[in-house]
């Protein structure tokens, strides 16, 4: 065994002998910088997009990219194949990927609607997409042309007019070639060549070459955040966001019969994404040698990781926990409302009936949560930071919107129009009583 010091290791907490209060501390996301420091920053970027269009997109794809040889921030399409050139395995596995994710979200699809609340008085419920959305992908230390997918796919399968992509390019100018592929896939109509600030208020706003859009979606550093809330507050804009995004994160739950090497592996594979990512483990009835088992593993395969780096960040602020009941596990899991929940343990699925926050779940020993970041269909585009307590991930519905119409017959009215008048009386609105009993006069 290594040195204890220069083990990697998440700290262990024992839950059946701290305080409520030492748990939650230790359960705490790593805090981010304050939304005002990072705003102060961005304002001037939004403003200068705003008055300046594509001229400031292209001076901070300069700046910030270092891309100085473009000479336009939008690619528009047809995408020119040279952009997109790639081997036949990585063809493959778009291919296979996009057609389960298409399934998955064809599959959300919501027949329309109607019930008769009362004879005569007829409710209906239909959705549309919403027309123009713009759909972030993320540059940085990890090109992630997977996010291309799970935002790109479901805005064409909801059948959304004008698909926009954003991403920031690399320093000769191009974006990689999986993320352009994609675009061809999905039907974009362009792609916003930026990152940061300036490409969401490019997409929020409109510049004279980047449509303005309707609803901005998908994942980015703490400045795209910051820019996806102001425009999204901004009545100028007009313009929706998807969720707040945070950083990535995990929460295994095992028990004695999990393997521990697979459990490292899933722990280690979301402490790869960033040094501010968190994974929890949460060990239900294991001894001393059981979580030296996971530990072990754990050191051993994030010593062979080319990210180790970012991988010891991660697990610097990362924690086990101990409980020795499932339900004592799934009511810590609930409070801290993962963003990816793993199950490895006995009767796994069952188990699944107990979540109530989480932003999606991988169900037994055979699911790591790469199979969903990827190609099993689910989409990893999910809510961080707590917010799977209130928010679900992308689906099908984040590029629709729900319209409901409403049918009376002369019956109907008759019907439900006695109580139309009481409530518009109560609430003092008379020409709301009118509207109701000029009809219904005119059928005496
Ligand atoms: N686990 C990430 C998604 C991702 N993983 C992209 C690999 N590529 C956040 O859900
Ligand atoms: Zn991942």
């Amino acid at each position: 065994a290594p040195p204890a010091s220069d083990k990697i290791a998440m700290k262990r907490i024992d839950a059946t002998k701290v305080a409520s209060s030492e748990l939650d501390s230790a359960l705490k996301r790593p805090s981010q910088k304050s939304a005002d420091a990072i705003m102060s920053i961005c304002r001037p970027i939004i403003d200068d997009v705003r008055s300046n269009g594509d001229k400031a997109v292209l001076n901070y794809t300069h700046k910030f990219e270092k891309a100085t040889s473009l000479t336009s921030p939008v690619l528009k399409a047809p995408f020119p194949p040279s952009l997109m050139e790639l081997d036949d395995e990585t063809i493959k596995a778009i291919d296979v990927s996009f057609e389960n994710i298409k399934k998955f979200h064809s599959a959300q699809k919501d027949a329309p609607l109607q019930v008769e609340t009362m004879p005569g008085v007829t409710c209906s419920r239909f959705s549309r997409p919403i027309e123009r959305v713009g759909l972030y992908i993320p540059g940085g230390t990890a090109v992630l042309p997977s996010t291309a997918l799970m935002l790109g796919v479901p805005a064409m399968v909801a059948g959304c007019k004008k698909i926009v992509f954003a991403s920031p390019p690399r320093q000769d100018g191009r974006l990689t070639p999986e993320i352009v592929y994609v675009a061809h896939k999905v039907g974009a109509e362009s792609i916003v060549l930026a990152g940061g600030a300036q490409a969401v208020a490019a997409m929020a706003y409109g510049t004279e070459s980047v449509p303005k859009v309707d609803k901005i979606l998908g994942p980015g550093n703490q400045f795209v955040t910051a820019a996806k809330m102001f425009v999204s507050n901004d009545t100028n804009a007009g313009v929706s966001i998807d969720m707040p995004a945070g950083p990535s994160e995990v929460l295994v739950i095992a028990d004695k019969e999990a393997n521990p090497a697979f459990v490292a592996s899933d722990l280690l594979s979301q402490a790869e994404h960033g040094v501010d990512s968190q994974v929890i483990l949460i060990a239900v009835d294991l001894d001393e040698a059981g979580l030296r088992r996971i530990e072990d593993e754990l050191h051993e395969q994030a010593m062979k990781l080319p990210r180790v780096d970012i991988v010891k960040g991660a697990i610097s602020h990362s924690v086990t926990i101990q409980v020795t009941s499932v339900d004592e596990a799934m009511r810590i899991s609930n409070d801290y409302a993962p963003e990816h929940l793993i199950l490895q343990m006995k009767d796994a699925d069952k188990v699944v009936d107990l979540v109530m926050n989480a932003g999606s779940v991988f169900v037994g020993a055979w699911t790591p949560e790469s199979v969903g970041d990827y190609s099993a269909g689910v989409n990893h585009s999910l809510p961080t930071y707590g917010y799977a307590k209130q928010y679900s991930g992308v689906n099908l519905a984040s590029f629709l919107k729900h319209i409901t119409s409403s049918n009376l017959s002369a019956e109907g009215l008759k019907n439900v129009g006695t109580a139309v008048m009481q409530l518009a009386k109560v609430e003092e609105l008379e020409a709301h009583r009118r509207a109701v009993e000029i009809r219904l006069d005119s059928m005496k």
